[in-house]
């Protein structure tokens, strides 16, 4: 089965509650971040968790162990299930996540490699697939790796096996959902949906071809 998340990274309250709930019946979960968050607040998690979808906490955090702790203790306070930091600092900043994430019943997933352009810049040439074997030595929960390379996404899923891979990048960035969908557990779509004139038509399409693939 591969999940479709929905990134809503509108930034006022209204439209992010009116496009969750038209696309709710058609995702599997919500991921938030620092456009909506820090528009409106982290209490805008409470004003969805009614929707009963995982939410997942988008700041890439990336801090010292300490630092990263205090972060995602703040975001499972504030209803989240889910919790994405960078896998850049070190296995004892991803340690601290995933050990509040996992008290907490959640999950931690790592950024191995980003799907924009500039992704391929720093991440390429070993680091991605340094990351991804620190979210086996950690027990984190799955990486995040870009749906705009396949081929790539593909080398990390044979290091972490049976650990999950959510994908951003379909839509607006140009990856395509069919081509990425039976490689990876999970798609994050965010403007495709958020910025469509019908988000509901357009969540119900990606729900399609991620039927059609499972
Ligand atoms: P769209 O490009 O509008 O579909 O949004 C993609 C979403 O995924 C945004 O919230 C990005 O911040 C996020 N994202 C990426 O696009 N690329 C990455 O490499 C990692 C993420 C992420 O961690 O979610």
């Amino acid at each position: 089965m591969t999940d479709l998340i929905l990134a809503l990274d509108s930034t006022t309250r209204i439209d992010a509650i009116r496009i969750a709930q038209a696309a709710a019946p058609y995702i599997d979960a919500i991921k938030i971040g620092y456009p909506l968050v820090l528009a409106e607040g982290l209490g805008i998690a409470g004003s969805l968790t009614g929707l009963n979808l995982p939410l997942i906490a988008d700041f890439k955090v990336a801090d010292i162990p300490n630092t990263n702790q205090l972060i995602a203790q703040q975001v499972f306070a504030a209803g989240f299930s889910g919790i994405i930091c960078h896998g850049f600092p070190g296995p004892d900043s991803v340690e601290a996540c995933v050990q509040v994430a996992h008290a907490q019943g959640g999950e931690c997933y790592v950024v191995a490699e980003m799907s924009h352009p500039g992704g391929a810049a720093f991440f390429q040439g070993g680091i991605a697939e340094k990351i991804a074997q620190t979210v086996i030595d950690t027990g984190a929960d799955g990486i995040i790796a870009p749906a705009t390379r396949p081929e790539r996404t593909r080398i990390l899923r044979e290091i972490i096996g049976t650990k999950k891979i959510l994908s951003p990048g379909v839509g607006a960035q140009g990856g395509d959902a069919n081509a990425i969908a039976g490689l990876v557990d999970g798609i994050i779509v965010g403007r495709a949906i958020y910025e469509a004139d019908d988000p509901a038509a357009a969540a119900a399409a990606y729900s399609d071809i991620l039927k059609r693939k499972n």
